[in-house]
């Protein structure tokens, strides 16, 4: 497969809420948007990058550099025999994964409707449906936060995350679980504490967590590798496992019992099931994140989560949890059992509102071969 055109979109989306973790807040979606063209094939990709480098190192400025100075022309120039040979095709170019992986999800969903079949499919999904909770952004007070998680519980959500940070970790955990003793919950730091805090962290573990989310730093394996053995709580890596080796790391370190995966991070669908399948090989859980994706992202995200060793709730939410009006035609609705629905037709699925999209682009670029 030749393409043929690339089309890239800045947009701002605005959250329902604004969205606080332990290191900034945002008030809407800054992803890039991608559309290309081959084989009279249209297809549509997201990288979800935020207004700042404060989770990755990306941002949206950066990643919009990079797509046109390095990761567009390079795509134009290679002939593609499979989705899998974009990866290697961008590896010249360091770091940088969601601007790559924005490219990346756009190509498997050019092969999977040149193919006639749904994204799910081509990847190897085994799920009709997939199981999702909500993340709850730090909230000003706990009677806020009490309520926010009792109305997404109302929804029919079955499984709570709660951002933390010092000042705001054991008495919120400590209040949601006294408020719902069987509730699934989870906690997630975003690399806000260090070594020394390990005798602080260890008071979640009366809580009884699903799991502990990267409390050490973004780039940090050996020392989650100590923390971990002196908690009861499962530990989990998110902004850590970038790559497959790193996932070999952390496995053999044994840094954390689970992974986070999100394609976006890792730089694509291809490495992220890599990831999948080495967990899946040492006997270790996965779930899948999310970077509150449009739901171009959120339709890929839920593709990929339909594999088999994705065993835990993901942080992929319905539509209607993030903005009032999402890019797409056929947002994802919850359903009762608290899962979404994997789509079946072609490609990830999601229809583009085109005419919506419009009006929320910031800037547009298109190259052509
Ligand atoms: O997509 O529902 C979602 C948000 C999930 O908490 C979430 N993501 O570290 O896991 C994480 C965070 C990163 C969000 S960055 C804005
Ligand atoms: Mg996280």
């Amino acid at each position: 497969m030749r393409i043929e055109s690339i089309e890239l979109r800045k947009i701002f989306l605005p959250y329902l809420s604004p969205f606080e973790t332990s290191g900034w807040r945002e008030q809407g979606s800054h992803a890039i948007i991608v559309r290309m063209q081959a084989d009279g094939i249209v297809g549509w990709g997201e990288a979800p990058v935020g207004e700042n480098p404060f989770y990755n190192e990306e941002n949206q400025k950066s990643a919009w550099s990079i797509l046109q100075d390095y990761l567009a022309p390079l795509l134009l120039r290679v002939d593609l025999a499979s989705p899998w040979d974009v990866t290697p095709a961008f590896a010249r170019v360091r770091g940088n994964r969601m601007a790559k992986a924005g490219l990346e999800f756009t190509v498997w969903d050019l092969f999977a409707r040149r193919e006639g079949r749904s994204l799910a499919n081509l990847l190897g999904g085994t799920r009709d449906r997939v199981e999702v909770g909500v993340s709850v952004g730090i909230q000003k007070d706990l009677p806020t936060l009490l309520a926010v998680v009792a109305g997404y519980l109302s929804e029919g959500y079955s499984r709570i995350k709660l951002k933390i940070k010092p000042g705001w970790d054991i008495e919120p955990a400590r209040a949601v679980r006294e408020s719902w003793p069987e509730l699934r919950l989870q906690v997630d730091a975003n690399s806000i504490y260090r070594l020394q805090d390990a005798a602080h962290l260890a008071q979640l573990d009366a809580f009884n967590l699903l799991l502990i989310e990267q409390p050490l730093a973004h780039d940090d394996i050996f020392d989650h590798a100590e923390l971990k053995r002196s908690l009861k709580s499962p530990l989990c890596l998110d902004e850590s496992i970038v790559s497959p080796d790193h996932a070999r790391w952390a496995i053999s370190l044994q840094a954390c019992d689970i992974f986070n995966i999100k394609p976006s991070r890792i730089g694509g669908l291809g490495d992220a099931k890599r990831i999948h399948d080495l967990a899946q090989a040492a006997g270790m859980a996965v779930w899948h994140g999310g970077m509150l994706e449009t739901g171009i992202g959120r339709a890929v995200n839920v593709a990929l989560a339909s594999l088999p060793n994705f065993t835990l709730p993901g942080d992929i939410s319905a539509n209607d949890r993030y903005f009032a009006r999402d890019i797409v035609q056929n947002p994802f609705t919850l359903n009762p059992d608290s899962t979404l629905t994997v789509p079946t037709g072609l490609g990830h699925g999601a229809l583009v509102d085109e005419a919506y999209l419009d009006d929320i682009t910031l800037e547009r670029w298109e190259l052509r071969a």
